[in-house]
């Protein structure tokens, strides 16, 4: 271990082998994929990029993307006409200590009709903000400059994922580097929503973290959150959890609020809902350990992919396997995209 990780680890008040995971999660790898033209029907929607992840719908019905590793927010009109929503957003492939963290945006949301932003998976500071797209390339902060230093209640850490949120007056984010859901309402302002504790499995004498990754607004109103688990990213333990503030405090860590929905799975990524409330669920890797554990990411990743199931409120099925690293799901009526992040492209599938 690094002994300046371990400093890090210390006065982020995280554990240091946590510190390892998100490195590990954030080693980027050259993307892999072709940018040469295939058949129209081969389900690539956008390839060549550089770490995609969130995916969102903007007023048109066309699809935007997240670029995390150019800091790009990519809109696609009819499939394959990928232009550039925003460029030269807050990104880095090499920031963080010994330059091996990505931060870029991360995840997308529409309100009022204006365009926002997370960047986060950055162990440090300034950058994991929520954004709002201003005008032609331009872009401001909604929240404050993170304080990586700072004790980690009531701040972004690593900010991944993003819902609107009316209940809390702007939106809902998903923090892995807290452990936790942050509530950020319209000006700005950052509280703790809930925080997940740790959780020990057998034969593992350190106790395992949840990491909440992908978030999602249920049918049912409720927030919906996958959890990654941190190392050793143990087989089955990941969860679905469902998020409601039911006496309306303002926060979701009173009795019964957050209660899993979804067991048995396997390293949350993301989550999306489709139209009729089928809920699809994206594992990143069948053997995380191993795509993390060293060597080129995103060859490991190829080599052992993920997949993407459905619940659909009684039993889980396999609706896509050989799903190369998933990290960002989006359900229309007829189709389901996923990002690829370390294959470089976002793909999709036809829903029946
Ligand atoms: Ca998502
Ligand atoms: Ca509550």
């Amino acid at each position: 271990m690094n002994p300046y990780i371990k400093l890090v680890a210390r006065n982020l008040h995280l554990s240091a082998g946590r510190i390892a995971i998100i490195a590990s999660l954030l080693i980027i790898a050259a993307s892999v994929a072709c940018a040469s033209e295939s058949a129209d029907d081969d389900g690539i929607v956008a390839d060549g990029l550089e770490s995609p992840r969130g995916l969102t719908l903007d007023q048109d019905g066309n699809l935007l993307i997240a670029e995390s590793g150019r800091g790009r927010l990519l809109k696609v009109t009819d499939d394959r006409k990928v232009s550039s929503l925003a460029t030269r957003l807050p990104h880095s492939l090499s920031t963080g200590p010994e330059g091996a963290y990505q931060a870029g945006p991360s995840a997308i949301s529409l309100l009022n009709g204006e365009v926002f932003f997370v960047v986060g998976e950055y162990v440090g500071e300034q950058s994991a903000r929520l954004y709002r797209i201003t005008g032609e390339a331009g872009y401001e902060a909604v929240t404050p400059i993170t304080d990586g230093w700072a004790p980690l209640e009531n701040r972004f850490s690593n900010p991944y994922d993003i819902v609107n949120a009316p209940e809390v007056h702007g939106w809902i984010v998903s923090d892995p580097g807290g452990n936790s859901l942050r509530a950020v309402d319209l000006a700005g302002n950052i509280y703790d929503y809930v925080v997940f504790p740790n959780f020990v499995i057998p034969n593992h004498a350190v106790p395992v973290e949840m990491v909440p990754t992908g978030i999602a607004r249920g049918p049912d109103g409720a927030i919906y959150v996958g959890s990654l688990t941190g190392f050793p990213y143990p087989p089955g333990e990941a969860v679905v959890w469902r998020v409601e503030d039911l006496n309306g405090d303002g926060d979701a860590m009173d009795e019964g609020e957050v209660e899993p929905f979804v067991t048995g799975l396997t390293t949350v990524t993301d989550i999306t809902f489709g139209t009729d409330g089928t809920l699809y669920i994206a594992e990143f890797s069948s053997d995380t350990v191993t795509v993390l554990g060293g060597g080129d990411i995103s060859e490991n990743a190829i080599s052992i992919p993920g997949r993407v199931l459905i619940w659909n409120g009684s039993e889980l099925t396999v609706f896509a396997d050989n799903v190369v690293s998933p990290t960002g799901l989006l359900a229309t009526d007829s189709t389901l995209y996923i990002s690829e992040e370390f294959a470089g492209r976002v793909s999709k599938r036809p829903l029946n």
